[in-house]
């Protein structure tokens, strides 16, 4: 299996979490974001995936892109541990958190999104840092409720194991204090990012733990 991904991208960090909680060994191909204007769109890279995006994952001659799409690809594939409820109604309670970060939260902080709105919307570095505050702490308030009602007295963002919307949160915390996010106003993420972390498979997916970390 090989992971396109970089060490700093947070839908690269769940993929990895997702491989490393599976137990499952994979060679990682780096993508460096920043580097001659950004790997991610060289010709090369984008026949890999069109939408000039990390992470891709190859596996079985295929390549699969969305790291949601590939976790839930990996939870198919490789059942054990599953990262998803059994319960149909507890899946979705679950899949609602992965997809607030996801789809809500993260795409809109992006590293192209905050780069348009300084080159095409003239916003200042501290005006696209306010920008990504704004979007981050919006989606962390509501999931700390969410959290707190769905989880009570759990360690994870739903019952005793780690899920999708762990593998989701851990991330989006790295990015909200890259953009210093006040985290003192969301305890419970907290507590569940400190059971996460407490496990290898988060730990060692970690930003700093990756062989192209700068
Ligand atoms: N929804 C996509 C998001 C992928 C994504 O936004 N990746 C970021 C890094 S976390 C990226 O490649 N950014 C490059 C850019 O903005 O040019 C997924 O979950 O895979």
């Amino acid at each position: 299996m090989k992971l396109y991904t970089f060490f700093r991208s947070s839908a690269s960090y769940r993929v990895r979490i997702a491989l490393n909680l599976k137990g499952l060994s994979y060679e990682q191909a780096t993508v460096h974001l920043r580097r001659g204007g950004g790997e991610q769109l060289s010709p090369a890279y984008c026949k890999i995936n069109p939408q000039a995006l990390v992470p891709a994952l190859e596996d079985g001659g295929r390549i699969f892109t969305q790291s949601l799409a590939i976790i839930e690809y990996l939870d198919e594939r490789y059942p054990q541990p599953p990262l998803l409820p059994s319960d149909a109604a507890d899946r979705a309670i679950v899949r609602s958190m992965a997809l607030l970060v996801a789809c809500e939260v993260h795409p809109i902080q992006n590293l192209r999104v905050l780069n348009h709105l300084k080159s095409d919307h003239k916003q200042s570095d501290d005006d696209t840092i306010r920008w990504a505050r704004h979007w981050i702490d919006l989606g962390f308030s509501a999931l700390e409720r969410m959290v707190i009602s769905a989880s009570k007295q759990t360690k994870f963002c739903f019952g005793d194991t780690p899920t999708l919307a762990d593998i989701c949160l851990v991330p989006q915390l790295g990015n909200a204090r890259r953009f210093g996010v006040d985290l003192s106003r969301y305890p419970k993420l907290f507590e569940i990012e400190a059971s996460c972390m407490s496990l290898p498979a988060f730990a060692d997916a970690a930003p700093e733990k990756q062989p192209d970390a700068e």
